[in-house]
């Protein structure tokens, strides 16, 4: 933020406050670089000049709607303005285009209803107050009136409401887009009972979120030429798959496993299950009901969601026998062999949990008992059946989870996508990107490392494509942006990314050198960061490292990022499931080509993030407030034929038209005149009284000549 100006005694001003963030106060004395400050809140606080800034005090007290019309743009002036207008349930604010929501934490039906979404139709930009369907109509109109196509990215830490935005978003978008009064699944029906689906299976309670996205997702809703919905793709990145059979209180697992166990009794019957308590990958944690969940109805939601989206009755049947069969999976225990590093079958439960995830994934039992305790390995020379010790049998059964899991997310997005269609002759579309926030926990290994670094890659993008870009522009126009500071991240970004030598290919190297352990990776890692700012070692610890994001300091234990980095499936689990009488499963694991099947192939699922991210083509709906002198005297010039007439230089004429139309707080540059968020509608408003007037007087003269 930039260093504060003009304070001297008497100013008032905000000051950092250990619990309130900031408080407000009167200078009442300087010394050198100390401030003294009489606080509201009767407190005296002396602190250094840098830790104080201004305050304004002719802002409303409802707080502005477009934080640029703060006569300060700092970081407590931002967020006094976002809490006074939050008190008044306000919780959109602009920035110029960018919309900023804060998370209401109750709903707001109002907000949202149809009614809403009729105001927001067509309106200007800025006319209006700050609201999500104003961003998704600035979109749709730019593709109707200049075919351009557009995409709409949410971001925020975890919990910040991005999910419920993006759904907004999708719903106020097939509004504008769809066939109303069709009857049937129609394209936009589907799309938007995606989410349900995805969220059942992709969604689950963290410490920051009950409804916490465990996947990244865009949508590309594809328009056709009439401005209709024609298509939708769904992309989905990197399922967090550790927590199929990992979970800690007070945590939940996805969201599918436990509205399956309150399902209807005849389909628990049938799947043979019962108390969530019961299965060792829910009991890890004590959370199983959410507050203002009800699991049962929420399984009913699910199934009929998957209706309209077009998955068959035997599909989901087979969907949710798979869910069974990956709860039955995780209570097989071992119990060491008679020969050394070997495993048997606990005991009688075990056994039953065996015997019916095979049945339920149609395989054979004994196959499947194989396929856990033991380990093929090929060499060159020969192929070896190794026996697995108790412990290695348990990872072995893990793995055969995760997999399963993930393919059945994969079907899952295949299915919505071919079943909603692709419109080859869409020639626009708009894009909603939705990710899983930024997370910081007390502890975190490789999942919220891939998380951050994301929003890390995202925050990176908000950066170049908005700060950059408005700070290039203004400097070219030698006008005043000294309240906008730009945070680049790029040195994180290379931290983790560079290649070679960034954190990911230090980490894809060390899975692939035999001998690697997370230790040796940890030194690897301190060895090479050592003077590396946004690296830090902790002072006690031998494998676990901090990284200074964007958004703060994060802490990560080494200790399984080479496990949870090698993404392979197990070949016997492979031929096991190639090998099921169900259609379904077996369809989740088309047989592999000749070479590969022979063994576990190592991919990076770290390097697998990096790919992922520079394939979005994304970019942010832009909505010009700014226009070449030029082009604003053509447009508003009918709004002072004398200013017109009186000679003046493009520039002067501008002002003076800015002038004589009341208008304060726009700027006025090299060669364009920038207008604050709704200026442009005020003038195009006066611009059509005037239009209006003189056609009506044309028509008149006509009537009379008639
Ligand atoms: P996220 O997507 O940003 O987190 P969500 O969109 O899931 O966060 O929001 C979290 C919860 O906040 C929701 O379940 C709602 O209860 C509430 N909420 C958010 N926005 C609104 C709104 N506009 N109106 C009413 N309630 C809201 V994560 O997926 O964890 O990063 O990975
Ligand atoms: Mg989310």
């Amino acid at each position: 933020m930039a260093a504060p100006v003009n304070i001297i005694v008497g100013s008032h001003v905000w000051v950092e406050h250990p619990e309130l963030a900031w408080v407000d106060g009167e200078v009442f004395k300087i010394s050198a670089e100390e401030v003294h400050v009489h606080t509201t809140n009767g407190q005296t606080v002396i602190t250094n000049i840098s830790k104080v800034f201004p305050k304004d005090t002719e802002a409303p007290p409802g707080g502005v709607d477009d934080m640029t019309k703060l006569s300060y743009l700092h970081e407590p002036g931002v967020l006094h303005n976002l809490a006074a207008r939050y008190e008044l349930n306000e919780i959109y604010t602009y920035t110029g285009n960018i919309l900023i929501a804060i998370n209401p934490f109750q709903r707001l039906p109002h907000l949202y209803d149809t009614h809403m979404m009729e105001q927001y139709k067509g309106a200007q930009f800025g006319e209006l107050s700050p609201h999500v369907f104003a961003i998704a109509d600035v979109a749709y109109r730019a593709m109707i009136n200049e075919g351009k196509s557009n995409s709409i990215l949410v971001s925020g830490e975890s919990g910040a409401g991005k999910t419920e935005t993006t759904k907004m978003l999708m719903r106020y978008l097939a509004y504008l887009g769809g066939r109303s009064g069709v009857e049937g699944r129609t394209v936009e029906q589907q799309v938007l009972e995606s989410n349900p689906v995805l969220e059942a299976f992709g969604n689950a309670k963290t410490v920051r979120n009950n409804n916490s996205s465990r996947f990244g997702k865009f949508v590309e809703l594809q328009f056709d030429k009439n401005g209709r919905i024609s298509g939708a793709a769904v992309r989905t990145y990197l399922l967090e798959r550790s927590r199929v059979c990992q979970i800690s209180d007070p945590e939940r697992n996805y969201h599918c496993f436990y509205l399956l166990c309150a399902a209807p009794p005849e389909v628990r019957e049938k799947f043979k299950l019962g108390d969530p308590k019961s299965f060792h990958y829910l009991n890890q944690s004590n959370c199983y009901a959410l507050d203002g969940v009800d699991d049962t109805e929420e399984y009913l939601a699910t199934r009929r969601a998957m209706d309209i989206v077009g998955i068959s009755e035997e599909e989901q049947d087979a969907i949710f026998r798979v869910v069974a069969a990956i709860l039955h999976l995780g209570n097989i225990e071992f119990a060491k062999g008679e020969e050394a590093d070997s495993s048997v079958i606990k005991d009688e439960k075990s056994r039953f949990h065996l015997n019916t995830t095979a049945e339920l994934l149609k395989c054979d039992a004994k196959s499947l008992e194989d396929a856990l305790i033991n380990r093929v390995m090929v060499t060159p020379e020969e192929v070896i059946t190794r026996t697995l010790d108790p412990v290695a049998a348990v990872g072995s059964r893990d793995a055969l989870a995760k997999t399963v899991y993930s393919r059945l997310f994969d079907w899952l997005v295949d299915k919505i996508n071919s079943s909603i269609g692709q419109d080859p002759n869409s020639r626009t579309i708009i894009g909603v990107l939705d990710i899983y926030g930024f997370e910081s926990f007390k502890l975190n290994s490789f999942e919220q490392f891939c998380i951050n670094f994301t929003n890390e890659k995202l925050q990176q993008h908000f950066n170049q494509h908005v700060f950059k870009m408005e700070q290039e522009e203004y400097t070219k126009e030698e006008i005043n942006w000294s309240y906008i500071e730009f945070v680049d991240n790029q040195d994180v970004l290379d931290l983790i990314e560079k290649k070679p030598g960034g954190i990911i290919a230090l980490l894809d190297e060390a899975c692939m050198f035999p001998k690697s352990t997370h230790e040796t990776f940890a030194q690897k890692l301190y060895q090479t960061f050592k003077s590396n700012k946004r690296f830090i070692k902790p002072k006690l610890s031998r494998t676990s490292f901090t990284i200074s994001h964007y958004a703060g300091e994060v802490t990560y234990l080494a200790d399984l990022f080479l496990d949870k980095n090698k993404d392979y499936v197990v070949a016997e689990h492979q031929v096991l499931l190639t090998a099921s009488k169900c259609p379904f499963v077996s369809g989740l694991f088309p047989p592999l080509p000749e070479e590969s099947s022979k063994s576990s192939k190592f991919s990076s699922i770290g390097s697998r993030f990096k790919g992922v991210l520079e394939a979005i083509r994304i970019s942010c709906a832009g909505y010009p407030t700014r226009r070449t002198f030029y082009e604003f005297l053509h447009r508003f010039g009918v709004l002072a034929p004398d200013v017109l007439d009186g000679n003046y230089d493009d520039k002067v004429a501008c002002e003076k038209i800015l002038d004589k139309m009341g208008l304060k707080g726009y700027q006025i540059g090299k060669t364009k005149v920038f207008l604050r968020a709704g200026q442009m509608a005020e003038l195009d408003a006066r611009r059509a009284e005037v239009l209006g007037n003189a056609a009506r007087i044309i028509q008149r003269q006509i009537r009379t000549y008639i």
